[in-house]
């Protein structure tokens, strides 16, 4: 690192801005290597003692600046310009030119393919122009855009089109008008040509809105889906919320090159094509689910995010964590309740409790900040959700739905914080949320301990609960937290009554008896994952048993057999030499198998193994070796005891033609673990199997529920059809993700020089984030055994491809060093070869703000 480092912002340091921008027209002259912009703002001062006016900016080429049609000099920096002693009412014209197609960085504005777009959240607005680049500043938007009317016959950016023309050399322009004050982080714009599709929707009031998406050419067959979702994502927010569309028009973009899933600004998202592209052939039920979800999340933000935004970034849990829980209930509404329930889950488990146990552990409203970009994390977006949802259960439906009203009402065109939505949510409901308020700025997951007795005479089970935080990388002392603790308490027989309750835990401990319990029970706590917490509890196999079949909770019941996998996959690696399978197993797998067809979706997770991600968080220390043969073997075994069942049922759950619907995707999720035990037996007529599954398969789901199977088995078919699979759909970028990543995800001995060769591929480009996460980040996040090999190369691996990774896009090198970051589990031979790889980069001498951050926590 260089002596210059980067300082931390803090959010104890909040001050309102001193100035005020209300309007900015923006002129756009598009051309890929010089766009001229010329930003014209009205600008007033709000504070009088502060005279000068400092604008942030990044990678610019400033032309000149005027102020009230007069020339003037400014002082220019690294990070922006400052005006001295300014008026206190102008009219600021500034003149930049800025270069997109070598902006790699994927922020500001830039080319994807042919088409130029913009990324500004979190602050890329300073790329394009000067500016007071932060959330709490609000203007009015007019915007001109002139481009080559040949390359870019669609010209868009937020609002309403409001005029357009031509002008010599083949040059046309357009003007857009967005009538609503925002924030310059959701400022928009696009040229390029584009497949269009066009559809309406009429909102609760009647209006007609026009719903716009754009597609690359030829890929017009592919956006139904996209559209349908948006059109469902409108008509929830209205029913469950209230709230409508507000604006004319509606506009979708599909772009190759992006650096995240997509983005909300107001009236025309920009999307990664993986989260718009799909049909039955190249897309599977999972992309189809995804899609349907980060629609509907960018389309919520219009009311949680862009009608009402952050004051400040450390807020951004305000829009993102309330989003994100807005978007989980659309998708329960969509799709099956439990099952999107258990995948959050496990989010939830594998990536959350996992950065809360390293050295990025924040809270949901982080406290300090060196790169913005960094904290667009689990943390802040599904942990968030998870406090969300913790307010929904304690206020109830009815409650939660008060206090959305009143924010909404009392907020509404205002950049606020996240302890004005608890406020409002308090106020609407008479609630005392101060406790609460709690998990706002406290990082680190609670343990919640749970012992009982039951009292055979009285009938009354009494449970003993206490709550203790560990410290975490960012705060060493922790407090007591409001835990809402679900419990269900279950017969052991099965026969009689359920008992489902949720008992607030305020305070370090708490008993509470339940009356009316008849006979000995099993208990299932933290029912629904009630909060975003550990569980420390005793049950004996008996009780775990009972739970697994006899609770009403699904995912309670999930979780039981999930943790008697784990505890069974522990107990195996402790073994040092001939692991032994506990023999509960064998009966679990065979009570589970026989209920398959009722609930195939919700058995099919439950006889999926935890995956390597998941056990990791379970304890402090982590045998990797160990934990690998372990799951290898106890999947070989049920592959094996269990070779009949698994193909009768294999049998059992073909679908007609492929679509899209609940009951084919659940049988397709079962066919697809099944096919997982079926390939474990490593014989010829295994082999045949899935080759004919292969290729009479009509749809994405299945084909790659057997590359997958013959990847993880290491089936010497795996390349015969990877082959295959290439030589087909080596055209489609999204399709070859898919395939790039299945390379790279294969354990075996040879994986670094897969990795190698994939890099050598001529349809790799570091370039595209899509094609970079696909192999490297598959290769940090999943292929556990290549990452972590005993010698260190796979972490050396990963440390050279980010020392080059980082000067083409620190945005995405820093999200693929996670995995290097939590260390402290592994041994400690396995810490010391990753601490010198973390070495390496800090001592790399242009390493980004985004890296030296996680990189200087982590050492
Ligand atoms: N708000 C954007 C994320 C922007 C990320 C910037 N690094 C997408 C979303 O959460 O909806
Ligand atoms: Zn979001």
């Amino acid at each position: 690192m260089s002596s210059n480092q980067p300082t931390a912002m803090k959010l104890a340091d909040y001050q309102p801005c001193a100035f005020r921008i209300t309007d900015i027209y923006l002129e756009f002259d598009l051309a890929d290597q010089q766009t001229r912009v010329t930003a014209t703002s009205q600008v007033e001062r709000v504070q009088q003692s502060c005279r000068d006016l400092q604008l942030d900016g990044k990678n610019l080429t400033l032309i000149g600046v005027w102020v009230d049609g007069q020339e003037t000099d400014v002082a220019v920096s690294e990070h922006g310009i400052t005006l001295a002693d300014v008026p206190d009412r102008f009219e600021l014209k500034i003149v930049t030119d800025i270069n997109p197609i070598d902006n790699h960085a994927l922020e500001g504005l830039y080319k994807s393919g042919g088409a130029f777009c913009t990324q500004c959240e979190a602050q890329g607005f300073r790329r394009i122009t000067y500016f007071l680049d932060r959330p709490d500043v609000m203007a009015r938007y007019r915007v001109k855009l002139t481009a080559d009317k040949k390359t870019c016959p669609y010209l868009l950016a937020n609002g309403n089109l409001v005029d357009s023309g031509e002008t010599t050399k083949g040059r046309h322009w357009a003007v857009w008008e967005d009538p609503f004050p925002k924030p310059c982080y959701l400022f928009a714009l696009v040229a390029g040509d584009f497949d269009l599709l066009e559809d309406s929707f009429t909102t609760q009031s009647a209006k007609v809105v026009k719903l716009q998406l754009f597609v690359d050419k030829g890929n017009s067959e592919r956006g139904h889906h996209a559209l349908a979702s948006l059109k469902k994502a409108m008509a929830w927010d209205e029913q469950k919320y209230g709230l409508e569309y507000d604006l004319d028009r509606y506009m979708i973009v599909a772009v190759d090159f992006f650096n995240m899933g997509a983005m909300e600004n107001k009236g025309l998202n920009v999307f990664n094509s993986k989260y718009v592209l799909a049909d039955a052939a190249s897309a599977t039920d999972q992309d189809y689910f995804n899609i349907e979800s980060v629609i509907a999340h960018e389309y919520f933000h219009n009311w949680t995010g862009n009608r009402i935004t952050c004051r400040d970034w450390f807020q951004l849990s305000l829009k993102e964590g309330l989003t994100v829980f807005r978007d989980q209930q659309f998708s329960a509404d969509m799709a099956s309740d439990a099952i999107v329930r258990i995948n959050q889950v496990k989010v939830m488990r594998e990536h959350q409790f996992a950065e809360d146990s390293g050295p990025m552990a924040h809270p949901i409203r982080p406290a300090e900040v060196v790169e913005m970009n960094n904290f667009y994390s689990v943390t802040v977006y599904d942990k968030g959700a998870e406090v969300i949802r913790m307010l929904h259960r304690i206020l109830g439906e009815a409650g939660f739905r008060k206090g959305m009203d009143c924010y909404i009402s009392r907020h509404d065109g205002q950049a606020v914080t996240c302890d004005d939505f608890v406020q409002a949510m308090a106020d609407a409901n008479h609630a005392d949320l101060s406790l609460f308020r709690r998990w706002y700025s406290q990082s680190g997951t609670p343990v919640v301990g749970l012992t009982s007795h039951w009292d055979k005479a009285k009938k009354t089970l009494t449970l003993n609960m206490t709550q203790y935080t560990p410290p975490t990388a960012d705060q060493p002392h922790k407090q007591s937290l409001h835990i809402p603790v679900g419990i269900e308490i279950i017969p052991l027989s099965g026969k009689g009554e359920r008992i489902s309750r949720v008992i607030p835990l305020t305070s370090g401990q708490h008993s509470v008896t339940i009356e009316g319990v008849q006979c000995e029970s099993a208990i299932a706590a933290l029912t629904g994952f009630s909060a975003p917490a550990r569980l420390d509890y005793q049950a004996s196999l008996e009780e775990q048993m009972a739970v697994v079949l006899y609770a009403s909770d699904p995912v309670a019941r999930w979780d039981a057999s999930q943790k008697l996998v784990s505890d069974a996959l522990f107990d195996m690696a402790k073994q040092a030499h001939e692991q032994t399978i506990p023999k509960y197993i064998d009966s679990l797998f065979a009570g589970l198998l026989r209920q398959a067809l009722s609930e195939p979706a919700l058995i099919a997770e439950m006889l999926e193994l935890p995956s390597f991600e998941t056990l990791s968080q379970q304890r402090e220390q982590i045998d990797v070796d160990g934990l690998l043969q372990a799951r290898g073997k106890l999947n070989a075994h049920l592959g094996a005891v269990f070779a009949q069942q698994w193909r009768s049922l294999y049998a059992s759950l073909s679908n007609p033609g492929y679509a899209y619907e609940q009951g084919q995707v659940e049988r397709r999720r079962l066919a697809g673990v099944t096919l997982g035990y079926i390939a474990a037996v490593k014989d010829d007529d295994t082999a045949q199997m899935l080759q004919s599954i292969y290729q009479h398969s009509d749809n994405m789901t299945d084909s790659l529920a057997v590359l997958k199977a013959c990847q993880t088995q290491n089936l010497p078919l795996f390349d015969t059809l990877m082959q295959d699979f290439e030589n087909k759909w080596q055209d489609d970028p999204l399709v070859m993700d898919k395939w790039f990543s299945l390379h790279a995800g294969r354990q075996h001995e040879a994986c670094l020089s897969t990795l190698q060769l994939l890099l050598c591929h001529g349809r790799y480009n570091v370039n595209n984030p899509n094609r970079v996460r696909s192999v490297m980040g598959t290769f940090a996040f999943y292929n556990t055994a290549g990452f972590h090999r005993r010698d260190g190369s796979g972490y050396r691996f990963l440390t050279d491809y980010l020392l080059e990774l980082d000067g083409v896009n620190s945005q995405v090198a820093a999200r693929l060093i996670t995995p290097m970051l939590q260390y402290a589990k592994l041994d400690e031979d396995r810490q010391q070869k990753i601490r010198l790889q973390l070495l390496r980069l800090f001592e790399h001498k242009n390493l980004s703000r985004d890296l030296y951050e996680k990189v200087q926590k982590a050492l």
